[in-house]
């Protein structure tokens, strides 16, 4: 998968476009990044899509969009994120093109064979705890249920890039790493932080010195 492992998603917030959101994230060095955008009407998703899709190819950042595979392609997106609602990665990528990368979300072991078997490019695996960034929170994994989820992906020899997503901490990554997802989805990490740009140098590190 031609992405990182450290994935910035989008959240509205009154003193941070969303545009502003992806040149903070790009300029310090994240080189993918998720278009999230759930309350707004399909003219504000394209406006400030093509906003955030703009400063991604400037930095040479893999813009994906969540949920909305049409959107996704009238964006130009590298490719789209779907939750288990979101429909069929097959007919994303057909309509995305074969080099798209389609993520899917998951909770469970099951969900993970599913999405596998369908052909997604990564996982967004979690929640790790919980966060108010998302609503209708499926029930919290902690460290343990990742483990669980990484040994029975071993076992059945299935080796699709999980990401570990929700609530996740500056704490967290190393402890996430080391038991073997491959990286993480972050938003309020970043976006609360007191120095954005620290944040971002932190969590590069923390990621990029493990060993997956
Ligand atoms: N899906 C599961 S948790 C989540 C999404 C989009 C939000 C992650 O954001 P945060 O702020 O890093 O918890
Ligand atoms: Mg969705």
């Amino acid at each position: 998968m031609n992405a990182g492992k450290i994935q910035f998603i989008t959240d509205p917030r009154p003193d941070l476009s969303l545009a502003a959101q992806a040149e903070l994230v790009c300029s310090a060095g994240i080189n993918w990044l998720q278009f999230r955008l759930k309350e707004a009407s399909r003219e504000e998703k394209l406006r400030y899509g093509k906003e955030v899709a703009r400063i991604c190819r400037q930095y040479n950042a893999v813009f994906i969009v969540n949920d909305d595979v049409a959107l996704a392609a009238e964006l130009g997106a590298d490719g789209v994120h779907l939750g288990l609602d979101d429909g069929d990665p097959a007919k994303a990528r057909q309509l995305l093109g074969d080099t798209a990368i389609i993520g899917g979300t998951c909770n469970t072991f099951e969900d993970v064979e599913l999405r596998h078997r369908q052909g997604v490019d990564y996982i967004g695996l979690g929640p790790y705890r919980y966060t108010a960034t998302k609503k209708n929170l499926s029930p919290i994994l902690g460290l343990q249920g990742y483990q669980r989820i990484v040994e029975n992906c071993r076992q059945r020899g299935i080796s699709v890039p999980l990401v570990a997503i929700g609530g996740i901490g500056v704490g967290d990554l190393a402890p996430l790493i080391s038991h073997g997802v491959h990286g993480v989805a972050v938003s309020s990490l970043i976006l609360d932080a007191e120095d954005p740009k620290d944040r971002i140098a932190a969590i590069r590190d923390r990621v990029h010195c493990q060993q997956a």
